[in-house]
């Protein structure tokens, strides 16, 4: 079971910045803890500043992945391209946001990403990102596949 986290623009500055927003960990070493927690799986992480880079990933790793766990950042406001792109592949994807996006300014409010997504986290902190983990392997262990 190999299971995907995709990080959007700016969240290289988990940690660094905004700690009131976004907490003060770094998602690197988040990631590592997520990396012993579910040591069964195979778990990959991918950041990218720009939308082709994320394009091209998901074009990349969208066909063979168990499932992908997808933090657009600002993208998700204003990309029909990774809509696209999340339509045309066959791996799930979950969307995650850190904090909860509807308690803030009017343009957080509209996704371009959940129409294509199985399900959504939002406002759980770096915890969504465990939830949807552990959502997909529930989901691959069985029979009958939801998402
Ligand atoms: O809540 C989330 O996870 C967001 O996807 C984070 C994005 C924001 O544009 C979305 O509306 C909601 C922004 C990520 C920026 O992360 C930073 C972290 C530390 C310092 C500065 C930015």
């Amino acid at each position: 079971m190999t299971i995907h986290i995709i990080n959007g623009p700016n969240l290289n500055l988990l940690g660094k910045r905004e700690p009131h927003i976004y907490g003060s960990q770094t998602f690197e070493d988040y990631f590592k803890l997520m990396v012993q927690k579910f040591s069964d799986v195979d778990l990959q992480y991918f950041q990218s500043n720009s939308e082709g880079g994320l394009l091209d990933y998901i074009h990349q790793i969208g066909f063979s992945s168990t499932g992908i766990v997808l933090n657009a950042g600002a993208y998700t406001h204003t990309s029909v391209a990774l809509a696209d792109a999340i339509a045309g592949i066959t791996s799930p994807v979950i969307e995650v946001h850190i904090s909860n996006v509807h308690k803030r300014e009017a343009f957080r409010h509209h996704s371009y990403i959940s129409p294509q997504a199985a399900g959504i986290i939002i406002g759980m902190g770096l915890n969504g990102y465990d939830l949807a983990v552990q959502h997909i392997i529930d989901q691959n262990k069985r029979p009958e596949k939801m998402v």
